[in-house]
C-alpha cells in the first residue's frame, strides 16, 4: 500500500491517499458494473440556497435495506449492493476498521461535470466513522480547503485510488471537485459513509 497523508491532524482532521489502492483487475471489474448500472444515474435536485437547481453531475445511491442519508433536501433510495462494490466496501471497512453500510456514486460524465465546495453532512453519521472516497475513470483534481485560514491542498485522485476523511475533516474543510476542460473521459466517484440506523 502506498499511503500519504494529505492532512495531518490539522485541528483533528486526518485525510489519507492511496494512489492505488485498487489492482488492475478490480478496478476493471468495478468501472465494468458501474457503467453497466449506468441508467439507474439521474441527476439530484438539489436545494441550496433556498433555490433549487439539478446537481452538474449524476447521482445513483447503493446500500444496506431501509437507509435513509438526507443532504442538501435530497432523500434517496438506495439501490441493493453490486458485487465488486460491496467486495470493495468490505476491503475498505477493513482498512478503517468499521463497517460502511451507504455508497453515494457521482458519475462526472465530462470534464464539464462538477461538486462544487462543501462539506459532507455528518450528522446522519455514526460517530467518528471515517468518509472513504473510492475513484474509477478519468484521473480529476481534488481539491480540500481549510474553512477559516483558507489553505488548499489539491490532489490528483488517480482511478482505483482511494482518498479517506476523518476526525474533524468536514468540520473544519470544504472540498470539491472542479470543472477540468478538456476531459472527455467519464470519472465515478464512490464515497462509503457509515450511516446511523433509524
Ligand atoms: O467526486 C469526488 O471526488 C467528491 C465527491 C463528494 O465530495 C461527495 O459526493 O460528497
Ligand atoms: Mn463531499
Amino acid at each position: 500500500m502506498s499511503q500519504v497523508r494529505i492532512i495531518a491532524d490539522v485541528d483533528g482532521a486526518l485525510v489519507d491517499y492511496d494512489a492505488e489502492f485498487l489492482g488492475a483487475g478490480e478496478r476493471t471489474a468495478l468501472l465494468a458494473e458501474l457503467a453497466q448500472v449506468q441508467d439507474r444515474f439521474d441527476r439530484d435536485r438539489v436545494v441550496m440556497y433556498g433555490k433549487t437547481i439539478d446537481s452538474p453531475r449524476m447521482v445513483c445511491a447503493f446500500g444496506d435495506d431501509g437507509l435513509h442519508y438526507r443532504y442538501a433536501g435530497v432523500d434517496r433510495t438506495t439501490h441493493p449492493w453490486p458485487p465488486h462494490l460491496r467486495a470493495a466496501r468490505d476491503r475498505i471497512a477493513a482498512v478503517c476498521g468499521h463497517p460502511f453500510n451507504y455508497a453515494l456514486v457521482n458519475l462526472y460524465r465530462t470534464g464539464d461535470d462538477y461538486i462544487g465546495w462543501h462539506a459532507d453532512k455528518v450528522s446522519d453519521l455514526v460517530a467518528g466513522s471515517a468518509i472513504a472516497s473510492l475513484s474509477l475513470g478519468a484521473a480529476r483534481p481534488f481539491q480540500l480547503r481549510h474553512k477559516s485560514s483558507g489553505e488548499l491542498q489539491e490532489v490528483v485522485l488517480a482511478s482505483g485510488s482511494l482518498l479517506v476523511m476523518r476526525g474533524t475533516c468536514q468540520q473544519f474543510y470544504k472540498h470539491s471537485l472542479p470543472r477540468r476542460r478538456g476531459v472527455t473521459e467519464p470519472r465515478f466517484n464512490v464515497t462509503f459513509r457509515h450511516v446511523r440506523a433509524g
